[in-house]
């Protein structure tokens, strides 16, 4: 399957500032790294459950951080681990929720499908498809209720929209006209099966019209410009409480998990794919368009890479949690009783 054609070709974003390119490039490679650190580790056995990685996909996250204010909320899927960096999670902390320890993001008890981190606007990874959609139209609704002026970034998979809990809680959104906007991941195939094979339309923001909302969609190769983009649909949003329905083009270089070889795609497929990767493209500009040195680029991977080793490292040195910890966060109730915050 050959990449699809731009639907509204990249418009090129003048004059990027070359602190700000650093910035989403750092953001972009930490995200990168952290997983492929996540990769080798879950090969050595010292992972179990799934591992789903968001390697392509990290310009969604890192625009989209930079983007939101405080109070502002993301819900997102299993596919989590890209947010909760770019949010400014702690990468220690985010390998140890991987590794099942105590010292993990949420104390062990989520797993890479369940990260949450609330202070940073991470309002959770959720593992049933489509099921966080009407969470997030609740957030929203609570949000328009109490006037708090906050916005929920609700990001699923294509696959996720022929889901029936995906049109009820997009249909409550824009009856309600709430603070809200959809992003379809379209990273092309939901698990091995290929948008073609799963949608009657190539387009699915046809559906947006259906809801009252507005929608945009394009093909994610820049950062700047998928910022740019997703800004408008935040500001309205914020603004007018419009919510909308955005559809990126994106790709994952990976399996749909760690046990998916991806033989149903084509090296050409993903190679394609590749030419156009953001990440790729932000490091092309820091050296063509600002000069940036070879080593400068390699020093800063080494930085990256030294912080990848290092929440490896605190991973594997933290304790398992103690056994009646698992039954804690399941209810405010429980919480409250065990002396948590609830
Ligand atoms: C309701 C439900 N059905 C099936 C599954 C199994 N499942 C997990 S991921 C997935 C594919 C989802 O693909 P997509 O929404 O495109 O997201 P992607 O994994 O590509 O990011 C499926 C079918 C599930 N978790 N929940």
């Amino acid at each position: 399957m050959s990449p699809p054609n731009d639907p509204t070709p990249a418009a090129p974003v003048a004059g990027h500032d070359l602190e700000r390119l650093r910035h989403f490039y750092n953001q972009m490679l930490r995200i990168r790294r952290f997983e492929e650190a996540a990769a080798r580790a879950y090969t050595q056995g010292k992972i179990s459950g799934f591992l789903h990685l968001y390697i392509g996909q990290e310009a969604i996250a890192v625009a989209t951080a930079d983007l939101m204010r405080p109070g502002d909320r993301v819900v997102t899927t299993y596919r989590d681990h890209g947010f909760a960096v770019a949010l400014g999670c702690d990468t220690g902390a985010c390998m140890a929720e991987l590794y099942g320890k105590k010292t993990g993001l949420v104390g062990g008890n989520g797993g890479s499908m369940h990260f949450f981190a609330k202070e940073q606007g991470l309002w959770g990874g959720y593992a049933i498809v489509g099921g966080h959609v009407p969470v997030a139209t609740g957030h929203a609704f609570a949000s328009k209720y109490l006037g708090d002026g906050a916005v929920t970034l609700c990001f699923l998979g294509e696959g996720a929209m022929h889901i029936g809990a995906t049109h009820e809680g997009m249909h409550l959104a824009g009856l309600w006209r709430l603070p809200v906007v959809f992003v379809i991941e379209n990273n092309q195939y939901a698990m091995g099966t290929p948008l073609r094979r799963q949608t009657a339309v190539d387009d699915l923001t046809v559906r947006a019209p259906a809801y009252r909302m507005t929608s945009d969609r394009w093909v994610v190769r820049d950062v700047f410009e998928t910022r740019a983009r997703l800004a408008r649909a935040i500001e309205q949003a914020r603004e007018e409480s419009q919510p909308s329905l955005i559809e990126l083009l994106t790709y994952r270089f990976r399996g749909h998990s760690m046990s998916d070889p991806g033989k149903y795609r084509s090296k050409d497929e993903v190679d394609q794919w590749k030419e156009r990767d953001p990440l790729h493209r932000a490091q092309v500009q820091l050296r063509d368009e600002h000069g940036v040195s070879e080593e400068e680029l390699d020093a800063l991977d080494e930085r990256i890479g030294e912080e990848m080793d290092a929440a490896v490292e605190f991973a594997e040195s933290s304790p398992l949690p103690d056994p009646e910890h698992r039954f804690r966060g399941h209810y405010v109730e429980d919480d409250l009783a065990a002396g948590g915050e609830g």
